[in-house]
């Protein structure tokens, strides 16, 4: 498959990978993509709503990017979607962020166990072409893996970048997200320079500095 300009392949060793519903904390949500909107907030308090079609309707990315777990592993996947800077911007957000600027990630969640949520910081974000991706590998995002939409900030590990998003909120201090609570995780999450197994590679590959693998 060809999506812009891009030749699409299925990620290798895929069926390798960690089980997703391990990585789903609050339970995998029952999502009516019909009904679901994802809402965005300012600093200020202004709310916008954007549904699924507002979101097609934004320029269309693919990034072949890795994907990197705090428990040592990584993928390397074809994540489509759209730019953080232009869903802000569609929302009438200002996009100049600063040290002291976050944007609070809230997932759908499920009645019994609730909601996933992490604080990133916006400027890094933006910095780094975060994306909300709505589909892998050329195919919709498996419920398991974040249906309808996920954000993922390729510098920061898997567990601030939040499935199955239903709100972004830009927001003037940190707060501790859920593996931060429960397991001492850092709060900024940045990947760190050490040996990771990547699924796709079906090896162990060593990385020397923080932050995005863009090394292999
Ligand atoms: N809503 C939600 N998002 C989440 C999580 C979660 O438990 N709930 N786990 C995070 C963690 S720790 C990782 S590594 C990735 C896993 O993504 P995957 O299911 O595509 O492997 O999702 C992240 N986003
Ligand atoms: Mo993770």
């Amino acid at each position: 498959m060809e999506i812009n300009g891009m030749t699409l392949l299925k990620t290798p060793y895929i069926e390798k990978k960690p089980s997703s519903l391990r990585y789903y904390q609050e339970g995998v949500p029952n999502i009516d993509v019909d009904a679901w909107t994802l809402n965005i907030t300012s600093l200020t308090g202004n709310s916008v709503k954007l549904d699924r079609s507002a979101l097609l309707a934004l320029p269309q990315f693919t990034h072949h990017r890795r994907m990197v777990c705090v428990c040592n592993w990584s993928i390397k996947r074809y994540w489509q979607g759209v730019l953080l800077e232009d869903v802000l911007a569609e929302a009438r957000i200002d996009t100049q962020a600063t040290a002291n600027t976050f944007l609070k990630q809230t997932s759908v969640g499920t009645t019994d166990k609730g909601v996933y949520e992490s604080w990133i910081r916006l400027d890094e974000a933006l910095e780094r072409s975060t994306i909300l991706a709505h589909s892998v590998d050329g195919e919709p995002l498996p419920l398991e893996q974040g249906y309808p939409l996920r954000l993922i900030d390729f510098g920061l590990y898997g567990y601030k970048n939040v499935k199955g998003l239903t709100s972004i909120e830009v927001v003037d201090q940190w707060q501790l997200g859920h593996w931060e609570r429960i397991a001492g995780y850092a709060l900024d999450g940045t990947v760190k320079p050490k040996r990771y197994w990547a699924v796709d590679l079906k090896s162990h590959q060593f990385t020397q500095n923080k932050g995005e693998v863009t090394d292999w």
